[in-house]
């Protein structure tokens, strides 16, 4: 892709939602007022409490909004499969990964944006960077965050601060490059496997410091189970990482 400017390339910012119905019209203004030209992609897994239906009224409204309904509540990571794809098909030269609880400022997003203009893979919208904070979070989900961190980045040697973050941009061309669909998470680990084979298929990663804030609106869909998904995850893709050094030592041999 060539740095041609924020006006010339096409960029798609897709925004997973389950009941989500507080915070999608603020959500909607503040990313097009931040990025007028982005379109917004909502992925939404049928929240009975609406959000859908409204997205779609903000889309005649304000424009540049469209709405991928699917029926049953599947997961972030699938959302994000879903969403990925169908950007990517409507011809989006960059991907926006973006929560619907304004725990992602919508204000940096032209920042993101940049990093990836200029030739970054994936630009990371990063906690732990200097710079960086999370404002209002409490002390458990601080901790869980931090620690699960340090845990993803140890175990699987990756150089990166917040490899579960969920606001980053992604090049069109490094996502279709690690196969995106093929990965298999779906909460928090869907985000570390992201970055981990972004790494492995020697993506260029920038992090960003954000500020991100704990939602003040609606409720959260974390759960343990999202948790153990992520630990055990890191753990398989260490037993396969580690399979396949050994592999290559003794082809080599
Ligand atoms: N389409 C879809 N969206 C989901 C699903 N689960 C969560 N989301 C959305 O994904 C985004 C992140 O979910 P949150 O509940 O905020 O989870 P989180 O940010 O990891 O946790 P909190 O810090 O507690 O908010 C929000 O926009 C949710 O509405 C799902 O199964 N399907
Ligand atoms: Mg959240």
């Amino acid at each position: 892709m060539q740095p041609l400017g924020f006006l010339l390339v096409r960029s798609t910012v897709v925004v997973p939602t389950y009941n989500e119905i507080e915070n999608i019209e603020r959500v909607c203004r503040e990313v097009l007022l931040a990025a007028p030209n982005v379109q917004i992609l909502v992925v939404d897994d049928g929240s009975p409490d609406g959000t859908a239906d409204r997205a779609e009224e903000l889309g005649r409204e304000l424009g540049h909004i469209s709405v991928l309904r699917r029926t049953e509540k599947n997961g972030l990571g699938n959302a994000y499969r879903a969403g990925l794809r169908r950007a990517i098909d409507d011809g989006a030269e960059i991907c926006v990964q973006m929560d619907a609880d304004l725990s992602h400022d919508p204000a940096v997003l032209p920042a993101l944006l940049a990093n990836v203009e200029h030739g970054a893979d994936l630009a990371i919208g990063s906690r732990y960077v200097p710079g960086g904070r999370t404002v209002n979070w409490p002390t458990r989900r601080r901790w869980l965050s931090r620690w699960g961190n340090r845990y993803a980045a140890g175990v699987l040697g990756l150089a990166i601060n917040d490899a579960t973050a969920g606001y980053r941009a992604y090049s069109t061309n490094a996502l279709e490059r690690m196969k995106f669909e093929t990965v298999k998470a779906e909460g928090y680990g869907f985000q570390i496997e992201m970055t981990y084979r972004l790494l492995r298929a020697d993506g260029k990663i920038v992090e960003f410091p954000i500020t991100f804030h704990d939602r003040t609106e609606g409720v959260s869909k974390m759960s343990g189970n999202i948790i153990k998904e992520a630990m055990l995850l890191v753990l398989k893709l260490w037993v396969a990482d580690f399979k396949g050094r050994r592999r290559r030592r003794t082809e080599g041999a």
